[in-house]
């Protein structure tokens, strides 16, 4: 089933819980940088949002150069940002601090 877009009130309701995240200029998706101490931590990061992205069917778009990881998150059959991107990025937060994500 495909979730639901939220709506422009939504959008702006799930930002403000999302500190670190914003919108991507002209798109309709959502994006944050994360630091890491090191590649291992960076790697560990993805590796267990894998899983947790395989778990609900829904992925990341992301780069790893050296300890940054750049993410952007769409739900791509809706064409937009759904409660599925906040899920996500809320799990991804919750990783960063078992890591300890650094300033970037
Ligand atoms: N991930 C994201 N980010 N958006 C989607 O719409 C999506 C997905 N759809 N992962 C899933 C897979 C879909 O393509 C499969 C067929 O379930």
């Amino acid at each position: 089933m495909i979730p639901p877009r939220l709506d422009e009130n939504a959008r702006l309701k799930a930002l403000a819980s999302l500190p670190g995240w914003s919108l991507v200029e002209g798109r309709e998706a959502i994006e944050r940088d994360f630091r890491f101490a090191s590649f291992a931590d960076a790697f560990a990061f993805m590796t267990r949002v894998a899983f947790i992205a395989e778990a609900m069917n829904h992925h990341p778009e992301w780069r790893n150069v050296y300890r940054d990881v750049e993410v952007t998150l769409s739900t791509h059959d809706a064409g937009g940002l759904t409660a599925l991107d906040v899920e996500l990025a809320l799990a991804m937060d919750q990783v960063a601090r078992q890591l300890i994500a650094v300033p970037s």
